[in-house]
């Protein structure tokens, strides 16, 4: 690693020549390799953004000209240049993030994961940079061609363009894929744009190759030139739009230094808005992500530097795939049922049913806002849409499930996947909002499955509403096979553990059953006396929920979901109501932005464990007077059966 092991910051950069830098790009993708295949992250997006990060870094001056990233999970090579070249501690507790973060350094400006920002950003800085004269500096925007698919950025460019007279970089970092190959218009424009820059070098190429032959070969050529002439004449113009009024640089070769840095330095010499068009290979120089066709390795867990294979050890089924095979076996008898995704087809489980009927599933790119506004609409012309998004990106639609589905009684399912403490992906991915935001979306109905058989049951009961939102959110990972009911009661809560003395009533929602039923264990342990139920359906609260809070002394919810307006919240609201005055003891997370760390690592953090719960609930216990319990001296965590 000679090369990158001198490159401490930005700047080491200039010294270098073009032999020098090619080189050090290579050791860069080297790098990531081997770091990432041992901690797992975004390995083919950042293997495709070596050359252009490096040249962006050259010819701008960072952090004197902000360089923002969208998305950021292809900051890695930006990291390796700003002094972070340690990515032994990628996404892990107390280690470097997976996304740029400010606490890390001072080239770190946005702190962006969730897609399609990144111009807004550029053109706000921009114009803060104009009005306070801060005229020597640049805003670079490097976005992919996934990114460009939102919204936001068509907002953001109708902004942009309107005046020609800031110090804006667009670097649109064109792979043709998302995660899957990207869809839409614009990216039938971005590969015409390409296939026409190919059949230009292919025409002088074979001119050159022809003319080699003399007369003959002219003849040829000239022959075959009216021919391709025509399918040139059909391309769009090499422009990414051709309407606004934006300079357009490109399409570059995007892992040729050479091409990249004269590419920058003309849009720097422009001063005012320009796009630089970028054609990358999402996981260049990695054969294992090139040959992948499902997704290049956008992102990976442990793998086998040399093979690309997957070292994590599965423990089970996971959530998603509990999901894959039930919409499809739904499907199968509901022709009315279609699937919406946000350019994530494979992750969120739609591949098998998109596989099986590929007119009914449909990727909108990454779009929320439309996805649920066209969900609407669907439900209106007669089926019955389910939009698949992880929980966290729901956040972005929150007025279309409000004001486009639920005002219009729509009926229309909402999979939220990835629902709860994520772990490695930090702040922007836990899927802890959406139980907050949602509830208040009135006629809504949340479910939380605690298992997969749940899962499959609460699916087939949330499609079979037609006049309202539906909601299924479930968090990440393995999901528990059954966690069985001793009984269900008329409106459809299931008991899950009961002991003679009512003392608490523990309301489990969705995965965190298992935590229950591990508290309660603790509590009998303790002498305390606990009923254990699990809603299903928690939004609205059914009402045997508020009949048992009426016959405990104390009711504890518990729930993978910011507790401020959470669950626990709406089931206090409805007992007060109902006249019950039971104590109850909202568990949840707190309203904090949670870094990155295991999830196991964050709940013990946060308190979502059930020791850290029954010990609470012990105090608590006492402090109500209940008379069997122990005295509180007497019950300290060394007490607590999972510590002897
Ligand atoms: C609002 C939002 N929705 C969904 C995602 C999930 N997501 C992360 S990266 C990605 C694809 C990004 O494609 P592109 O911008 O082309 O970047 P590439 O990885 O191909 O370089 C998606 C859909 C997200 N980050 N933000």
């Amino acid at each position: 690693m000679a090369i990158l092991d001198n490159i401490n910051g930005p700047r080491d950069l200039d010294s270098l020549n073009s032999k020098q830098l090619v080189e050090l790009c290579g050791e860069i993708r080297e790098h990531l390799v081997q770091s990432v295949a041992k901690t797992g992250g975004h390995l083919g997006p950042n293997l495709g953004v070596v050359e252009t990060t490096v040249a962006i870094h050259r010819v701008f001056n960072s952090p004197q000209d902000p360089i923002i990233f969208d998305t950021g999970h292809q900051s890695y090579v930006h990291k390796l240049l700003t002094g972070r070249k340690d990515l032994s501690t990628l996404r892990r507790k107390g280690g470097i993030a997976g996304y740029p973060q400010r606490s890390e350094s001072i080239h770190d400006v946005v702190e962006s994961s969730h897609a399609s920002s990144s111009l807004s950003w550029a053109d706000g800085i921009a114009k803060a940079f104009k009005l306070s004269g801060q005229d020597d500096r640049f805003v670079i925007a490097l976005l992919g061609d996934g990114a460009l698919t939102g919204g936001m950025t068509w907002e953001a460019l109708n902004n942009i363009t309107h005046e020609n007279d800031r110090k804006l970089v667009i670097v649109v970092n064109d792979n043709g894929r998302s995660y899957a190959p990207t869809i839409g218009g614009i990216a039938k424009h971005l590969t015409n744009i390409r296939t026409d820059i190919r059949y230009k070098r292919m025409y002088r190429f074979s001119k050159r190759f022809f003319y080699g032959f003399g007369a003959l070969g002219r003849m040829v050529f000239n022959a075959a030139r009216g021919a391709g002439k025509s399918v040139l004449e059909t391309m769009a113009p090499a422009t990414m739009y051709p309407n606004l009024d934006i300079k357009y640089i490109g399409p570059i070769d995007g892992h040729n230094i050479v091409a990249l840095e004269h590419a920058f330095q003309q849009a720097k010499d422009y001063n005012s808005p320009v796009i630089v068009h970028v054609m990358t290979q999402k996981g260049k120089g990695f054969d294992p992500a090139m040959l992948n066709d499902d997704d290049q390795f956008h992102a990976v867990g442990k793998i086998d530097p040399n093979t690309g294979e997957s070292l994590e050890i599965s423990g089970g089924e996971s959530w998603t795939n509990v999901f894959r095979e039930e919409i499809v076996a739904i499907a199968d008898k509901r022709p009315d049922i279609v699937g919406i995704t946000g350019a994530m087809t494979i992750p969120v489980g739609l591949d098998a049913f998109a596989t099986k009927y590929p007119s009914r599933v449909f990727d909108v790119g990454i779009a929320e806002q439309h996805a649920v506004a066209s969900a609407a609409g669907m439900a209106f012309g007669g089926l019955h849409p389910v939009v698949a998004v992880y929980a966290t990106f729901i956040n972005r639609a929150f007025d279309q499930v409000l004001m486009d589905v639920a005002l219009h009684n729509a009926g229309v399912t909402f999979v939220l996947d990835r629902a709860g403490v994520t772990g490695p992906d930090g702040a922007s991915h836990h899927g802890m909002w959406d139980l907050s935001i949602l509830q208040v979306v009135p006629n809504i109905q949340i479910a939380a499955p605690r298992d997969a058989l749940r899962l499959r049951e609460e699916l087939r009961e949330a499609v079979s509403v037609s006049d309202a939102p539906t909601v299924i959110r479930f968090p990440k990972g393995v999901a528990e096979t059954s966690i069985d009911a001793i009984s269900r009661s008329k409106d459809g809560v299931d008991y899950l553990y009961q002991s003679p003395a009512k003392d608490v009533l523990i309301v489990a929602i969705g995965s965190m059953a298992a935590t229950a039923l591990r508290t309660a264990e603790l509590l009998r342990a303790q002498g305390i006396g606990a009923t254990v139920i699990d809603p299903r359906w928690v939004v609205p609260v059914p009402k045997t929920v508020l009949d048992e809070a009426a016959k405990h002394r104390l009711v504890v919810t518990i729930e993978d979901g910011v507790k401020v307006g959470g669950i626990g919240t709406r089931i206090r609201q409805d007992m007060r109501t109902a006249q019950i005055d039971t104590a109850l003891n909202e568990i949840g997370l707190p309203d904090e932005f949670l870094e990155h760390a295991s999830r196991d690592e964050i709940l013990e953090r946060v308190g979502l464990t059930a020791k850290q719960i029954a010990h609470d609930v012990v105090a608590q216990v006492l402090g109500a007077k209940v008379p069997h319990a122990k005295k509180l001296d007497e019950i300290t965590d060394s007490r607590l059966p999972e510590q002897r």
